[in-house]
């Protein structure tokens, strides 16, 4: 028997996704650690439909309950680009190329999503959002977290990147952060709940 609501498998290759994750657990003193095995990413418009897919592949491999979180950027000027297409987009253009996209674009707004999907052999998938409003830079900005970091500023952070804050900070203010805490409750409120 797992101690539920004490301990959470975060299925994940990103070590900095893992990082942002075990600080918001610490809140709710759930211990986590990282199962790096490889569940399948389809490709999908919805956020929530890759991460219930990635969820269910993984509690197959692993036979465990686990979590698993899928974010993306998307940038209104370019109607929701990159979105699911994130990680492609990340590793093709990166963020000179979003950058150069926006190359006199005065509408700047753009929000991360992301979405925590829980799953386990016992029940079904169960999906958690969360969401954070900013705007692209005019320039990176900050060598601190991963992906596009360095060109997203997030309403409320004094016009800091996410890149120019630490995890904690980030953790203020970020889609993942909204996410994790919304699972975190649930998770530690399941008393009677069972795996
Ligand atoms: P997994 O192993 O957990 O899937 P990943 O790095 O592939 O890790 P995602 O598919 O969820 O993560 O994210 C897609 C891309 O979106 C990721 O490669 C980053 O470029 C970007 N991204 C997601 N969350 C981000 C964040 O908090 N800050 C900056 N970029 C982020």
């Amino acid at each position: 028997m797992f101690p539920r609501g004490r301990l959470a498998f975060f299925v994940t290759s990103n070590l900095h996704k893992f990082n942002e994750a075990r600080q918001v657990f610490s809140e709710y003193k759930v211990a986590t650690a990282m199962l790096k095995i490889k569940a399948v990413e389809i490709q999908d418009d919805n956020l929530e439909n890759i991460a219930k897919a990635s969820a269910i592949d993984a509690v197959k491999t692993c036979g465990l309950p686990i979590i698993v979180e899928d974010a993306g950027l998307f940038i209104e000027a370019l109607n929701g680009f990159p979105g699911p297409y994130s990680s492609y987009v990340y590793r093709t253009i990166g963020t000179i190329g979003i950058l150069k996209l926006m190359k006199n674009v005065d509408k700047r707004d753009a929000y991360f999503q992301s979405v925590v999907a829980f799953n386990s052999p016992e029940e079904a998938p169960k999906c958690f959002h969360g969401k954070a409003k900013g705007k692209i830079s005019l320039e990176e900005r900050g060598s601190l977290g991963f992906g596009f970091d360095p060109i997203f500023e997030p309403s409320g952070g004094g016009n800091r990147t996410f890149a120019e804050m630490t995890t904690n900070e980030k953790n203020e203010h970020s889609h993942r952060a909204g996410a994790l805490r919304k699972f975190a409750k649930w998770y530690t409120s399941g008393s009677k709940r069972r795996f």
